[in-house]
């Protein structure tokens, strides 16, 4: 059988472990998605749109560790590319693979459709550009391997998304086969001189401090670093907390854990702990606006050391030319023994009472109940809004998994990245958490749960409007028109599928809601949640005024 551009891709997308690519249809994809059938090892599955299809293959890849989104020229491909945006932000190698006009017609002022109308057509791959590590366009077979291999290796290496463009007459141009994987997951050698000087301040630093603890940030996990930080935390023996963002990265069963480090909107005692610390070990911390709950915590200062994936600053000297995991696991076996912060505090994840059956839900019951679902094999995506807070209260058990998309924050992300992390890790209780308003953006993603029969429980949060947004700043466009939400679920079905849609305005009703859906195991179950306008975690209304105060800042003079 020859083999073609088109195979090639597939067959390194498989060796790269893809087992599903993300894909919609357009004139200029067809014969690339034909390439890509041929490879038994993959399966293709469909989006209802492209940004739907980028969140998808975003989700996939927060299950699968990489992933791949197939699209049309313009039209489709700069729909995606929001959704390549949040996989950059949030630290994701997800390749965007874009059908583009015939190799022939470029240069030739020819006007082709579903482009901006010009004769010139590299406005995609630019823009691309600044949301990709790496973009390649692909309009002759002799270089399609090297372009093919260096987008996906840096994916992988930089752990962010790639973009490659196909001449649509190119998927089918004769090709040679790729060589072993091997070649795509090589990483450079650490710098061993930086790095024992990195260590050798780090242990210089460590001396004169007791009183230490550990601030877990979000980029930890795509450094691979979270079984290194482990090892770092029994070595120390001291307090850890994580960021916002990074709740569910270190295991909250582990016995230095004292929670979320998200000041005024934290755990208990978890500000004091690092704010009045001597030394403040963060690991790969993402310190926004959001994070510091408008600049209100921040730790900064020589009490801090900053352990980023891709070097130390310590002590007043910047490391680099070495990764963070390496950092970690020696620092892991020569740090001393610092446990006085785990000593002096206690952490104790909150409790919540269960409600009268037959009151009105509460947001709390809500919560209460969702939280008792959790279980080492559960992924509980959460969407931006009140479900943050909601989730920062629920105790996780160790390997349980909870997706946040803090960094990038596009309401509607949760719906297509819980059906993509269903299908890339279909084992797990999957469950989903998502507002009213964010629900409204991408809503019929829900039908491709419904025709993969993934059964994921979407736990649709009714309050009525954008209730995150009314804590920030109120006026009357935070009120959304009102949607039977579980009624949409027989309209996916259409006659055929086996969605379950089902509203709880009850503890009771909610309780035998889930007994239904952890029954249903054909397909998903919507379960809309009837919560007042004003009922959400007292957490958000703290943060929403800080967030408030730090957009409001007057222009500095100059
Ligand atoms: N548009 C996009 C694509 N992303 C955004 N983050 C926003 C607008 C601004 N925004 C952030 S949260 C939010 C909006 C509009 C409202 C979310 O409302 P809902 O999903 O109902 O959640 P709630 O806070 O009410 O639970």
């Amino acid at each position: 059988m020859s083999f073609t551009v088109g195979m090639y891709l597939a067959e390194r997308l498989a060796q790269i472990g893809l087992k599903h690519h993300f894909a919609v249809a357009g004139d200029y994809n067809l014969a690339l998605l034909d390439q890509l059938l041929t490879n038994s090892a993959m399966r293709q599955v469909y989006c209802c749109n492209e940004l739907n299809c980028g969140f998808a293959a975003e989700g996939y890849a927060r299950a699968n560790g990489a992933a791949a989104a197939v699209v049309t020229f313009s039209v489709g491909a700069i729909s995606a590319l929001n959704a390549i945006g949040g996989a950059y932000a949030e630290n994701l190698p997800v390749i965007l693979i874009s059908g583009a006009p015939n190799s022939n017609d470029h240069g030739t002022g020819h006007i082709l459709h579903h482009t901006t109308g010009g004769t010139e057509y590299s406005y995609q791959i630019e823009m691309a550009r600044r949301l990709t590590c790496a973009a390649e366009s692909i309009t002759d077979a002799a270089s399609a391997p090297a372009k093919i291999d260096h987008v996906i290796r840096t994916a992988l290496r930089e752990s962010k998304p790639a973009y490659l463009e196909i001449a649509c007459n190119l998927a089918t141009a004769a090709c040679v086969r790729p060589g072993p994987v091997s070649s795509l997951f090589s990483s450079p050698e650490p710098d061993e001189t930086s790095l024992r000087a990195a260590l050798d301040a780090t242990l210089d630093w460590l001396k004169p401090r007791e009183r230490v603890v550990l601030l877990v940030g979000s980029r930890l996990r795509a450094a691979r670093s979270a079984e290194a930080a482990i090892a770092l935390a029994d070595r120390l023996g001291c307090a850890v907390t994580v960021m916002a963002a990074a709740k569910g990265d270190f295991p909250e069963q582990h016995p230095g854990f004292r929670g979320v480090y998200w000041g005024e909107a934290g755990d208990p005692g978890a500000r004091e702990l690092v704010e009045t610390a001597d030394g403040v070990i963060c690991l790969a911390p993402v310190f926004n606006d959001y994070a510091t709950v408008g600049w209100t915590a921040w730790p900064k200062g020589e009490t801090v050391l900053l352990a980023d994936p891709d070097g130390v600053t310590v002590g007043g000297m910047a490391f680099g030319g070495f990764g963070l995991g390496c950092f970690l696991a020696e620092l892991a076996e020569r740090a001393p023994p610092r446990p006085a912060t785990a000593r002096e505090t206690g952490f104790s994840p909150s409790r919540i009472a269960p409600a009268a059956p037959d009151a009105p839900l509460t947001n709390d019951e809500m919560c209460r109940q969702i939280g008792a679902l959790l279980t080492p094999d559960t992924t509980l995506t959460a969407e931006t809004g009140t479900a943050w807070f909601d989730v920062m209260g629920m105790a996780l058990p160790n390997g349980a998994r909870l997706e946040l998309e803090m960094q990038w924050g596009h309401i509607g992300w949760s719906v297509p990245a819980a059906f993509g992390n269903a299908m890339g890790a279909p084992e797990r209780r999957q469950m989903l958490l998502v507002g009213d308003g964010a629900f409204q953006l991408t809503a019929q993603e829900v039908a491709q749960m419904v025709r993969y029969a993934c059964p994921v429980i979407v736990f649709l949060v009714n309050n009525r409007g954008y209730v995150i947004e009314s804590a920030i700043h109120d006026g009357p466009y935070n009120a959304i028109k009102n949607w039977d939400y579980a009624g949409l679920i027989d309209v996916f079905n259409a006659g055929e599928g086996h969605g379950l849609g089902l509203r709880a305005a009850t503890g009771a009703e909610l309780e035998a809601a889930i007994a239904a859906a952890l029954a249903n195991r054909k397909g998903p179950t919507l379960i809309e949640c009837a919560i007042a306008h004003t009922d959400c975690a007292r957490s958000l209304v703290t943060w929403g005024r800080h967030v408030a105060a730090a957009n409001a800042r007057p222009p500095q003079p100059r």
